[in-house]
């Protein structure tokens, strides 16, 4: 299970272990330029597999001893592995010295510096980095761990588990011994030795333990902490309640450290965190940060049981721990939001997200099932699939046994395999097994093909109204295109919720044919064939269907509804998923039209009113609303085409966007005086639902304005960014101007930048608005370009690196791609740079151009021709290698 370049390695190819690490004592001499790794481990042969030589992988080590039961013994070294070849049966101890140097650790992984401290990253395979070990995640074992270290510069040491001593050292140094009970495999090691202040929480758990929780940030951060230990609380409460899942550890550690390649990292009982999950302060961060905070420190905290306890056999289960995971934060956040309507706006926001990234993902070079089948770099899997769709796999499991049957499901799931390192089969076979009986039970193989095929389903609805009868009969239909590797597909079982709305608005009672009455007024129907016919009898008029609601599958559904269904279900659908999915589609059914139609649109009078309604509704959400009058996507648009021509989408948009703010510029005005907060800031759903309507509103009238040469909104949008109370309202009236005002945006951004120059997730989102903001005669891209230069920017530092790149090349279509081929030179140069610097980030940044195949003319030949640029590297890391192999393929 080696990588390498262009190793591929194959779920097919999986084999047990042949040797167990039960235990492991890790000593550390904590020095940047050389930190000396003392591993002494106790080994047992697997008993199970035939005897073979122990390979021990390792990567950039430099190995000074290898001892067993304390005797040299002859070893080699083959590509990046240590292998011993004579052992004693049975168990012995080994010993490995090594020393690393963190502060040359640029990729991120394994050992590194940052700001002046220690931090770790392992999963999926840094602890390779750190010292040799069976770096797979069916080996489990109990660590205990030493740190020493100089005490003025790193006077907090920690590890995972609980603290056993702490002692003074001659030469200023100091040293700290931790012990975590629970066996776990190396990807959840994690150290830290910095210098450090905690917010710290004592709390009592419903099972009656009591529990420190320990924020720890730089000296600056303490006041911005308060959400992410609120966050915490609330995680630990939460899946007590909803899961009966305690906090196993006496003391659970969160750490925030400014250079990190993704968010957030689980390892037992001391999660390390990216700075921009755990800072924040209503001056600093948006509500959008707020949630951000809250779903991740639930992401990571809930991954103590899905993930740590039982845990993967092997990285093609990824999803087994992360999309159980982000299934459960989702969860989380709506059961925090409380309401109806505002664990609906959760539920918008994740299925915008999933269809903006891994619609897209499934689509192209990269489209891999929730279980992968096979990998050069795992970490280029660590995906939109795998996590997103994955997340819909759990919930439609969740949909087909119930609430309560998913919660005994997890329970038995529990029971089995607490831990143990397993497998998805493991997990949808607990869910299915305590729920005999139900669908999942009874089709659980033919379910199980989310697992294994890769593709994004097309489910095709035709509806027929037989009037003399008073029936009406669905027909839905499904079909997926073929992926790489494969060619066909067998049908899924989808569960398709839904309900019957009349004509004026009233939900219909549900009465299949060869029922005996009705079934309330919304089901869940299976489609488990290729095509299947649904009849409902004693329907009095002609329906309107709404389907997919709660978007019950991860699927595209093609239901040919006319303007005025659209219009029905966007007034009057129960579900509010649906009744914004109706509105989405009237948007988008006039935007695809003008593409296809060579780019002219003019709004007419039925959308507008009924984007009226909504805006003017006395009972919806602002919230709910802000969601409604976003128009779709560039990127969602561009998947429903078969040839892409960005700038075109880009003009059509826009011009939607421009005809909508003129046409609504009174009702606009109204919701931006209307949704004012007054009071102290609170990020809480209603709060900050008004917020976002009113900067959607003021976004609105500044472009209106704008244009018009009218001078009042912008001054006001002007004066709202001088006068805010929070950052919300802040970057909402800054990018109000950005997107529209260049002569007050220019001055605005000025006073911006030097008024948070101390707050480094502050400046990202200065790059960010800069990078991303609507393109119009290419001075977006030239002044990203431009910001390379700054300063403030840097490569080196992920979240600055990825906060002016990933807006430009993977967040704005017409920026990125120009007839000039300029954006994709950009593109090629900074993926090569930063390989050499951080593969992971790099290979983030290549995913880019994934979808070239379905650029018109002139973009898709000069899009291959950067890829090949990129490909022709001969150095390139396996991570950007896979990347760019793959998007080559025919
Ligand atoms: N499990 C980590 C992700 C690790 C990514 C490694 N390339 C964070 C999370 O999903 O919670
Ligand atoms: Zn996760």
């Amino acid at each position: 299970m080696r990588e390498g370049t262009n190793t591929v390695v194959r779920r097919e190819d999986y084999t047990a272990p042949a040797y167990w690490i039960r235990t492991v004592d890790l000593c550390f001499e904590l020095d940047p330029a050389k930190t000396l790794v003392i591993n002494k481990m106790t080994v047992e042969r697997n008993a199970d597999r035939p005897a073979e030589p122990m390979r021990l992988d390792g990567e950039d080590l430099n190995l000074t001893r290898v001892l067993v039961n304390g005797e040299s013994v002859s070893f080699r070294v083959e590509n990046d592995q240590l292998v011993l070849d004579t052992l004693p049966d049975g168990s012995f101890s080994l010993e490995i010295r090594t020393t690393c140097a963190p502060e040359k650790n640029t990729q991120l992984s394994g050992l590194y510096t940052s700001g002046g401290g220690f931090f770790t990253q392992c999963e999926a395979q840094g602890f390779r980095r750190i010292t040799y070990f069976l770096d797979r995640p069916d080996v489990m074992a109990v660590f205990t761990v030493t740190l020493k270290a100089d005490k003025a510069k790193y006077p907090v040491l920690l590890s995972n588990g609980n603290l056993l001593e702490q002692a003074e050292l001659p030469n200023g140094r100091h040293m700290a011994k931790w012990h975590d009970p629970f066996p776990k495999p190396s990807y959840l090691f994690a150290l830290v030795a910095a210098n450090l202040v905690a917010r710290e929480q004592k709390i009592r758990s419903r099972s009656g333990r009591d529990h420190l929780l320990q924020v720890y940030v730089r000296a600056g951060d303490l006041d911005k902490t308060e959400h992410a230990m609120n966050s915490l609380i609330a995680s630990v409460a939460w899946d007590e309640a909803r899961f009966g899942l305690s906090l196993d550890l006496e003391r659970f550690m969160v750490v925030a450290v400014s250079d990190f390649n993704m968010g957030a990292m689980e390892n037992k009982g001391l999660n390390i965190f990216n700075t921009k999950y755990v800072l924040a302060n209503p001056a600093t961060a948006t509500d959008v940060d707020y949630a951000g905070i809250e779903s991740v420190v639930g992401h990571e905290y809930f991954h103590n049981w899905t993930g740590n306890r039982v845990t993967c056999r092997d990285w093609f289960q990824l999803s087994l721990k992360e999309g159980l995971t982000v299934f459960r934060d989702q969860e989380f956040s709506q059961d925090l939001a409380g309401s109806p309507s505002a664990r609906a706006v959760k539920r918008i926001d994740d299925v915008r997200a999933l269809r903006q990234f891994q619609f897209p993902e499934d689509a192209g070079p990269m489209a891999h099932p929730v279980r992968p089948d096979s990998y050069q770099a795992i970490d280029n899997f660590y995906t939109a699939t795998v996590y997103e769709k994955g997340a819909e796999v759990v919930r439609m499991q969740h949909t087909l046994v119930g609430r309560e049957g998913f919660a005994k499901g997890m329970a038995l799931y529990f029971q089995r395999h607490d831990g143990q390192a397993v497998t998805c089969d493991d997990f949808a076979q607990a869910i299915a097994d305590a729920n005999p009986g139900s669908e999942l039970a009874a089709r659980l193989p033919q379910f199980k093909r989310w697992y294994s095929q890769a593709g994004t389903p097309r489910v095709k609805a035709l509806g027929r109204y037989d009037a003399p009868s008073r029936t009406y009969t669905l027909l839905l239909e499904q079909h997926s295109l073929p992926s790489t590797g494969q060619p066909s597909k067998e049908p899924y079982v989808i569960p398709v919720a839904m309900g019957l709305v009349s004509r004026e608005g009233r939900p219909l009672p549900l009465q299949l044919e060869g029922e005996a009455a009705p079934v309330g007024t919304d089901r869940v129907l299976v489609l488990a064939e290729a095509r299947q016919f649904f009849t409902f009898v004693n329907v009095d008029s002609e329906p309107v269907p709404s389907l997919l609601r709660g978007f019950s599958a991860p699927v595209t559904l093609e239901a040919p509804l006319a303007d005025d269904d659209l219009l029905t279900l966007l007034a009057h659908d129960p579900d509010p998923f649906n009744r914004w999915e109706a509105g989405q589609r009237l948007a988008l059914n006039r935007l695809l039209a003008a593409v296809q139609a060579g780019g002219e649109l003019s709004v007419d009078e039925a959308f507008v009113g009924a984007m009226r309604s909504v805006l003017r509704h006395p009972e919806l959400d602002a919230a709910f609303k802000e969601l409604v009058l976003t128009l779709p996507g560039e990127g969602y648009l561009a998947e429903q085409l078969d040839v892409v021509d960005p700038q075109r989408i880009h003009a059509v948009r826009e011009s939607m966007k421009q005809q909508l703010a003129q046409a609504l510029r009174d009702d606009w005005a109204w919701a931006f005086e209307a949704h004012q907060v007054s009071g102290g800031y609170s990020p809480d759903p209603v709060s900050s639902g008004r917020r976002a309507l009113a900067n959607l509103a003021l976004a609105n009238l500044v472009q209106d304005a704008a244009l018009r040469g009218d001078a009042v909104w912008p001054g006001k949008a002007l004066q709202r960014f001088k006068d805010a109370g929070n950052m919300t309202d802040r970057f909402g009236a800054l990018a109000a101007l950005v997107n529209a005002h260049a002569e007050l945006a220019a001055p605005a951004l000025q006073r911006f930048h030097a008024h948070f120059k101390d707050e480094p997730l502050v400046i990202d989102k200065w790059f960010a608005l800069q990078a991303g903001a609507p393109e119009r005669d290419g001075s977006v891209f030239a002044r990203a370009k431009a910001l390379l230069a700054h300063p403030d920017f840097s490569l080196r530092n992920p979240n600055r690196a990825r906060s002016l790149l990933m807006p430009l090349c993977l967040n704005n279509p017409a920026a990125f791609h120009r007839t000039d081929a300029a954006g994709y030179v950009f593109w090629a140069d900074r993926v090569i740079e930063i390989d050499s610097i951080n593969p992971q980030l790099a290979s983030r940044l290549a995913r880019a151009l994934d979808r070239w195949k379905q650029l018109a003319e002139p973009y898709r030949s000069a899009a291959r021709e950067a890829i090949s640029r990129v490909a022709a590297k001969p150095d390139l890391s396996p991570d950007v290698r896979e990347i760019v192999t793959r998007a080559l393929q025919d």
